[in-house]
């Protein structure tokens, strides 16, 4: 077998369901959109700013020739089944954790898993490797593209055919030169369903996200919640789900049920018990998954402002006495989600 062949059988063994390979040529077409998002003021904080590094992969390793790319699903049998999401009435004190996150850190699991990869090669094949898991200079989804593992839809995720959008990315790149593969046909259909259901029109086109009023930042930020996106969060607690959930391309795909994936113990989702959580019940549930990245008061603080939105008579007294919080965030979300009792 080739080195090509060797790379994929191995990743596959190793848990990684999909592995495309592309060259290190710069992205120009990508350079050219992320240029004109940047004079609209609608690159996020979790991008790297330096456009040149982005579309350029050998400013990330000098002498780059190859990308190798990969994709893993996240989802598990413990979360509800996708058909069973949109039947399943949640009660009304739970909050939702998007899918993604529910699970054990995927920068963690992936690069580990990416560690080997190389180490395997490396083996075979003296060369020069980076790894890139998310916070990395490349922009993931336009490799994943070009190396032929599927597609990018109007909702702006990424796509396998076998796997639907529930993935994560990670690449290799390195100054090896391996045959590269070509880009496979989209199955976005331009329904327009993610674009429709999206509650904040975060999705202000097709293709184009304005990632400030997207909810899926929006719990991740530090400080206060911008008081439009209040009431759009109803009963999120981290990330969102809404535009891949209504995704036709979504629907009947293959359930991977990695085990790495699966949390020691589930993340609390009883509202009440999330906005007064202790710091050891955090350690204990949070730390592992990437819910748990900006700590534990953010967690907290969405908490309160999903029981804000959901306005039951048994929690009011709860965020009365959450209003005297220590955290400031989770105190002025207190008073914000009692204020919201009135408004009804
Ligand atoms: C910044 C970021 C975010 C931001 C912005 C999201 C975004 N779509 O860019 C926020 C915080 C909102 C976010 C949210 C999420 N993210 Co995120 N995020 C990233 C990050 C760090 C960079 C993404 C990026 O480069 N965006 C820049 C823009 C320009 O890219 P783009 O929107 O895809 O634009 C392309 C096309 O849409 C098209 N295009 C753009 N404009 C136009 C205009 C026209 C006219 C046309 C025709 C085309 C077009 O061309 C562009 C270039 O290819 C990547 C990791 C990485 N390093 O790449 C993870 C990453 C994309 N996120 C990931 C995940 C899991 C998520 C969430 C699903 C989490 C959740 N459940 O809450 C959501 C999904 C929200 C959504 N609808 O995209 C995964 C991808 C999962 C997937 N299947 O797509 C990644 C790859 C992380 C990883 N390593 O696994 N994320
Ligand atoms: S993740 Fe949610 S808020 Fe963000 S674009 Fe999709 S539907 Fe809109
Ligand atoms: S919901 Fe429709 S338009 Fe949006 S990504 Fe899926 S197939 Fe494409």
């Amino acid at each position: 077998m080739d080195i090509k062949q060797d790379i994929i059988y191995f990743s596959k063994e190793i848990g990684l369901d999909k592995v495309g390979f592309t060259t290190a040529k710069p992205f120009l077409q990508e350079k050219e959109v992320l240029l004109e998002r940047k004079a609209k003021n609608l690159i996020s904080p979790f991008e790297e700013q330096d456009i040149e590094i982005r579309c350029d992969p050998e400013k990330s390793l000098p002498g780059a020739k190859t990308i190798i790319c990969f994709a893993m699903g996240y989802l598990i049998y413990s979360q509800s089944s996708l058909e069973a999401v949109s039947s399943h009435i949640e009660s009304r004190s739970e909050g939702k954790i998007s899918r993604y996150a529910q699970v054990k850190d995927y920068h963690v699991i992936l690069s580990e898993k990416l560690r080997h990869v190389v180490d395997f090669i490396s083996k075979k094949r003296p060369g020069r490797f980076k790894i890139i898991v998310d916070t990395g200079s490349l922009i993931e989804k336009a490799a994943a593209r070009r190396a032929g593992l599927g597609w990018i839809g109007e909702n702006t995720c990424f796509f396998t055919p076998e796997l639907g959008s529930w993935i994560f990315l990670g690449e290799i790149l390195t100054d090896i030169e391996i045959e590269p593969d070509s880009h496979i046909e989209s199955n976005c259909n331009g329904c327009g369903s993610c674009v429709s259901a999206c509650p904040t029109g975060a999705l202000m086109a097709p293709f184009q996200i304005n990632p400030y009023r997207c909810l899926s930042y929006i719990t991740q930020i530090r400080g206060h919640i911008p008081e439009e996106f209040r009431k759009a969060l109803g009963d999120r607690v981290f990330g969102c789900d809404t535009c891949q959930e209504v995704c036709p391309c979504n629907q009947k795909v293959k359930i991977p049920n990695h085990k790495e994936f699966i949390p020691d113990i589930p993340a609390e989702r009883d509202l009440e018990k999330l906005a007064i959580l202790s710091k050891q019940d955090f350690n204990m549930m949070f730390n592992n998954i990437a819910a748990g990245w900006r700590g534990r008061n953010v967690i907290r603080r969405n908490a309160v402002c999903a029981l804000g939105n959901l306005r039951s008579e048994n929690t009011r007294n709860l965020l009365k006495v959450l209003t005297k919080d220590p955290s400031e965030i989770v105190r002025e979300q207190a008073r914000w989600s009692l204020q919201n009792y009135l408004c009804r």
